[in-house]
């Protein structure tokens, strides 16, 4: 086996495009999310295409459970896992404190900190004994700095950025890289699931701006992942030109 790279959310956006970034650069992957039939497509297409082997693992991250057997039942080969790309998470909903959903936040929390957390733990296990092993979280801005109605996403995403640099703390005296990834605004099913299913207010995120594409984090993801092993980038904030964090935008009115 090649090295090995497994990718949480898989199935769309960021976690798609880098399972396509990986495998061309001659990777074995493990694919996660939960719709299986979008796993199962994407295993056929990277296999025929870059000659890779592709393992699909479906799980929901929320369960505890399902994540730790996931691991402990690995084929052997499988579980030498080089790369972790922990990018599964959601955003639902943007409303004020008072009136967002408290289903919204309890399935943010449950995916976004705990699921993350699992896997991070679980592939940690794995990592461990080889004495090597790269973690890699997806943050966002939206956990480094709060905006209005941004309530709970954003504390769960200022959850992922303590808790990257816990875990780089912890896993040093195992020689584990740890890296936190926080990108702005990018255009990928994110918004129409934040928007539950809504196009209007999904596009509207992006207006006036050219945002990143779920191709610009993967090179990204990619970068940090291909630098030498004694070189780790701890934590990268990017953005599209047109936006400076959270709330500086400079939109182009006449788009
Ligand atoms: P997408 O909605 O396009 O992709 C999200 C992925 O997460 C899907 O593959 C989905 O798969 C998976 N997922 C969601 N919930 C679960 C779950 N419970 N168990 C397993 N997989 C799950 O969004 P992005 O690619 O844009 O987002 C990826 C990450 O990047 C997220 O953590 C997001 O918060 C973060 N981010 C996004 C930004 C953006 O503007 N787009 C900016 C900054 C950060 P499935 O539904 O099949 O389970
Ligand atoms: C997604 C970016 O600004 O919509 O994490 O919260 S933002």
């Amino acid at each position: 086996m090649g090295k090995i790279v497994l990718i949480t959310g898989a199935t769309s956006g960021f976690g798609k495009a880098a399972a396509y970034k990986f495998a061309a650069n001659g990777y074995d992957l493990i694919i996660n999310g939960r719709r299986t039939e979008r796993l199962d497509q994407l295993a056929a297409a990277l296999e025929s295409k870059y000659n890779v082997a592709v393992l699909a693992l479906p799980f929901d991250v929320r369960d505890e459970q399902a994540v730790f057997n996931s691991f402990t039942s690995l084929p052997e080969d499988w579980k030498a896992i080089d790369v972790l790309v922990n990018n599964a998470g959601l955003a639902l909903g943007r409303d004020y404190f008072e009136e967002a959903s408290l289903e919204d936040w309890n399935t943010m929390i449950d995916t976004n900190i705990k699921g993350v957390m699992y896997v991070a733990r679980a592939v940690s296990l794995l990592m461990i004994p080889r004495k090597k092993g790269h973690i890699i979280n997806l943050g966002s801005i939206a956990g480094k700095e709060v905006y209005e109605k941004g309530n709970m996403y954003c504390a769960t995403k200022a959850a992922v950025d303590a808790l990257s640099e816990a875990m780089r703390i912890d896993l040093l005296r195992h020689c584990i890289k740890v890296t936190a990834i926080h990108p702005g605004a990018a255009e990928t099913e994110f918004s129409l699931v934040r928007f539950k299913g809504d196009p209007v207010q999904a596009k509207k995120i992006y207006e006036g701006l050219t945002p990143l594409t779920g191709d610009d984090v993967a090179d990204v993801i990619f970068y940090c992942a291909s630098l030498p092993p004694h070189v780790c980038i701890n934590d990268l904030t990017l953005t599209p030109l047109r936006q400076a964090n959270s709330f500086y935008y400079n939109r182009d009115t006449n788009a």
